[in-house]
Parts: structure tokens; C-alpha cells; sequence
């Protein structure tokens, strides 16, 4: 079998956990990630004739039924998982029947994945049901976007155009906007319900006074989105404080999206 330490996904993973917490989101135990990874992928790595060890699940799962899925253990520091992606991380095979996963590498006896292990995978099927190509989900503790759910109204429409209308680029990458519940307890409960029927529409769902879940085909795709939003939200809260300043209008809003002909939110803009 091949190292799997080197392999391209834990380098990717342990990699963009790093930068999110040199990022400063992430501080202590906060965020996690996870990765649906390829059979093919796993096989050079892991024999996947052997059984795991069983961790029971919170939601039925068997929509991912036989998926193999990085992700971050619970309790684990991101700022330890790159020094060491085998004990604060673990590669889990979901059953047959979606009721449990097998923990197939990483942590240690007793040890468990993410306590937002309901929402990683409540929010893959959803993604999966609207694109195939779907594999990333990342939960992390955005500062500026933290800030921002503190001080503007947590509407969809007036969050996403304030976003929109502070960089050129927005739009292109968030055509539909920003997604939000409502403020939640974290966990295995309601949150992870409210973030997989919100992720079908919103690529980034907002977790008000908490943070955000994004999705992405890819590991850069899914940080590439968060980093964007947040700048935007670093601006805004920046801007706020100087009055008369500009912002990108409606009608160059549309003239955006047609020359880069993504179609954005009906609901937000005409
Ligand atoms: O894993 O961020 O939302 C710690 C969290 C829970
Ligand atoms: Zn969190």
C-alpha cells in the first residue's frame, strides 16, 4: 500500500485546514471539512476489505450509501491537522443501509468524527441531488461574515446585494447568493435539516453569529467561494463606517452577469 499521508486528498485537506486557520477562523476546536472521496481513489491507500470500526449515525444516510468521506474528528484543533491528518481526522465508509459509517483510518479508539457530522452529509446529498460533480463541504468560523450577521438584517436578498455590490467579481462567483437560516444550536439536530435545504438553492449558507457551510466540486473551489464572501464582508464592515461610498448598481449588476453569462438570483435581482 502507498503513504497515504502523501496522498493528493489528505494534502489538499490538511492543506486548506491550515490556511483557514492561519486564516484566523478557526480557533480552538472551531470548523470542520469534509471530503467524498473516490474509491479509486482510496484503493492504492487503504484495503478496503477490512472492516472499521462502527460509529453510529444521527440521520439516515443511505443516499450515500458505500461512500468513502474525509473528515475532520470531533473536538480536533484545525491547527493540529496538518502536523498530524491521522489523529485529528478520519476516512469513514457509510453502510448500506445509511443507519452507521465505518471508521476505516484515523483517530483513535473511542475517538469520533465531527459533532457536525449530520450536516456534512445531510448537505452532500443535497448537493449531490443538484450536481454530480459535488465532493466538498467546508463549516468554518468566517470573522467578518461572523461580524456582518451581527449588524445587518439576516434577509437573503439585502445580504447577497451588499456582498454583490462591493466587488466586480461577486456576482460571477455567487450568482445565487448567500443562503441563511436562522440562528440555531449547533450539532446533530435542526441545523444540518435547515443547512441541506438551503445548500440545494445557495452554494454558502450563513449559520448567523456562528459562521458558514460551503460547498464546491473540489477543496479550492469550496475555500475559493468562502474567501471571496468573506472579503466582502470585510469590506462592508469596513465601508460601514465612512459615509457616501459606492457601490455597484443593478444595472451593472446585470451587465456582469450577461458578460459572464451566469444567470443570478430571480428573487434578488431583475
Ligand atoms: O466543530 O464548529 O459548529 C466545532 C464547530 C461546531
Ligand atoms: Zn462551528
Amino acid at each position: 500500500m502507498k503513504n497515504i499521508l502523501e496522498s493528493k486528498f489528505i494534502q489538499e485537506f490538511s492543506n486548506v485546514i491550515d490556511r483557514m486557520y492561519l486564516n484566523g477562523w478557526d480557533e480552538r476546536n472551531a470548523g470542520n471539512v469534509s471530503y467524498l472521496l473516490l474509491e479509486e481513489e482510496l484503493s492504492p491507500y487503504l484495503d478496503l476489505s477490512k472492516k472499521g470500526r462502527v460509529h453510529q449515525l444521527q440521520i439516515d444516510a443511505h443516499k450515500l450509501a458505500g461512500k468513502y468521506v474525509l473528515v475532520t474528528g470531533s473536538g480536533k484543533y484545525f491547527r493540529n491537522v496538518k502536523g498530524n491528518p491521522e489523529a485529528n481526522s478520519c476516512i469513514i465508509r457509510i453502510s448500506q443501509c445509511g443507519t452507521h459509517a465505518e471508521i476505516l483510518w484515523g483517530l483513535k479508539e473511542g475517538e469520533v468524527p465531527t459533532s457536525e457530522l449530520s450536516t456534512h452529509l445531510s448537505s452532500h446529498i443535497a448537493r449531490l441531488e443538484v450536481d454530480d460533480t459535488h465532493r466538498v463541504i467546508i463549516h468554518t468560523h468566517a470573522t467578518y461574515l461572523n461580524i456582518m450577521s451581527a449588524v445587518v438584517d439576516l434577509d437573503e436578498k439585502n445580504f447577497t446585494k451588499a456582498l454583490w455590490g462591493l466587488n466586480t467579481e461577486n456576482i460571477i462567483i455567487f450568482p445565487e447568493g448567500i443562503g441563511i437560516i436562522p440562528w440555531e444550536i449547533p450539532g446533530n439536530g435542526l441545523i444540518g435539516k435547515n443547512t441541506a435545504n438551503k445548500i440545494k438553492t445557495y452554494k454558502i449558507v450563513l449559520w448567523p453569529l456562528h459562521g458558514v457551510v460551503a460547498s464546491g466540486e473540489t477543496v479550492d473551489s469550496a475555500f475559493g467561494l468562502i474567501e471571496t464572501v468573506e472579503k466582502a464582508a470585510m469590506m462592508y464592515i469596513v465601508i460601514n463606517n465612512y459615509s457616501n461610498y459606492k457601490t455597484i448598481n443593478d444595472e451593472e449588476l446585470i451587465k456582469l452577469a450577461s458578460a459572464f453569462k451566469v444567470t443570478p438570483n430571480k428573487e434578488f435581482i431583475k
